[in-house]
């Protein structure tokens, strides 16, 4: 670099800052996509894909840290940025191809690093100021950034290297030591108090300090509502009288009234419910065991069992139980929840609730259920 630029950088703006940050962040980014993609594959999964019903907290647990780990990063991020700004601006700007092939990879990097952030940042607020589908195009950049960050990764191995030989804040006090420490300091304070403020809407103990997790314990017996039973157009039918369960079992079909659904063995478990926002709220639901209800109807031999809501059209009118949770003892239908009838708005005459699944799986307002 020309000694006119690197006499203007701050000393603060190391390589050993900015390898030591770039660590902290690519753990917390590594932590993001693998946790990220589990999501992603429990929602859409491929052929290949497994996910264990047992132990009950592994999604709440695993959704929590994809939450946590991307608000982690933002600071994160700022800090990388800042520390090795100027040298963003260094000449020559394009250069050999070598040297293209950096400067793109970062150009990539730095802009699907910060569409990711974001994006997953207002919808864990649940706020869509775009037209795109969030979960494919937050998906699809998952590649591109983890692609560019290898890249980077691969080309600044070297710088890394010998960055990390030396110490972040060498004990000679120079003019810059002072300022690396407190930009290393401030960068580690900074994510910590990002973390925090975000933790509480999945760890019970962190709830009354946890500003930027506001869906943590409100809403009826409990727990946040997401879609209430009037703006998901249910409200009319779910109270009907002539409410019927409809569960089909290969040729198989039986209705059932919200009473003959009372009247069936019930079973009580506490599972949490997890968002793919990142909150969660662990409860008492009461209800029939999903295979017990299918055994009253046919032969359950397998596959997947569809569940559909009286609520029409959109994401969260059916979802498919996959074959290991089928017949996990706590697979429910619930009738009830925290010793109460199911409140309207949690999915009143009766949902599903089954183990280790993104809350937008957890379907309420049932209206049917189906095995072919
Ligand atoms: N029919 C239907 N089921 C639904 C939803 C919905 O909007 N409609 N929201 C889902 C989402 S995203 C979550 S997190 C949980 C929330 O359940 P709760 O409202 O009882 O807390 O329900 C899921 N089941
Ligand atoms: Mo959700």
């Amino acid at each position: 670099m020309p000694a006119a630029v690197t006499a203007r950088i701050s000393p603060a703006r190391s390589t050993a800052v900015a390898a030591r940050v770039g660590i902290l962040l690519g753990i917390a980014v590594a932590i993001c996509l693998v946790t990220g993609l589990i999501s992603h594959w429990i929602q859409h999964p491929p052929a290949w894909f497994w996910w264990p019903a047992h132990p009950v907290w592994l999604y709440r647990v695993s959704q929590g840290a994809h939450v946590i780990s991307g608000v982690v990063a933002i600071p994160l991020l700022i800090v990388k940025l800042w520390s090795v700004f100027p040298r963003l601006f260094a000449r020559p700007i394009l250069g050999n191809p070598l040297h293209l092939l950096e400067r793109g990879s970062i150009a990539v990097l730095v802009g699907s690093m910060i569409f990711q952030l974001v994006t997953g940042l207002l919808n864990s607020a649940q706020y869509y100021p775009w037209r795109f589908f969030f979960t494919t195009t937050h998906y699809a950049l998952a590649y591109v950034a983890i692609g560019a960050l290898a890249v980077h990764l691969a080309v600044k191995l070297p710088v890394v290297h010998t960055a990390l030989a030396r110490p972040a804040v060498e004990p000679s006090a120079d003019s810059g030591t002072a300022s690396r420490r407190v930009v290393l300091g401030a960068a580690v304070a900074a994510a910590a108090v990002a973390g925090v403020a975000v933790a509480g809407q999945t760890v019970p103990l962190l709830r009354r300090i946890s500003v930027l997790a506001p869906r943590s314990g409100e809403g009826p017996q409990g727990l946040p509502v997401n879609r209430t039973a009037v703006e998901a157009g249910v409200a009319e039918r779910a109270r009907d009288a002539a409410y019927r369960l409809t569960v089909t079992v290969g040729e198989r079909t039986a209705e059932f009234t919200r009473d003959a659904l009372a009247a069936l063995p019930q079973t009580t478990a506490t599972l949490p419910l997890a968002c793919v926002e990142g909150w969660s709220v662990s409860a008492d639901w009461s209800g029939i065991r999903v295979r017990d209800l299918l055994g009253a109807v046919g032969d359950y031999t397998g596959g997947d069992a569809v569940f559909r809501s009286l609520e029409q059209g959109g994401l969260y009118s059916r979802s498919a139980l996959p074959e290991s949770h089928v017949v996990a003892a706590d697979s429910l239908i619930a009738l009830r929840l925290n010793g109460e009838d199911l409140d309207l708005d949690h999915g009143y005459p009766c949902r599903l609730i089954a183990p280790t699944r993104p809350g937008v799986l957890q379907t309420k307002w049932l209206s049917s259920i189906e095995v072919r």
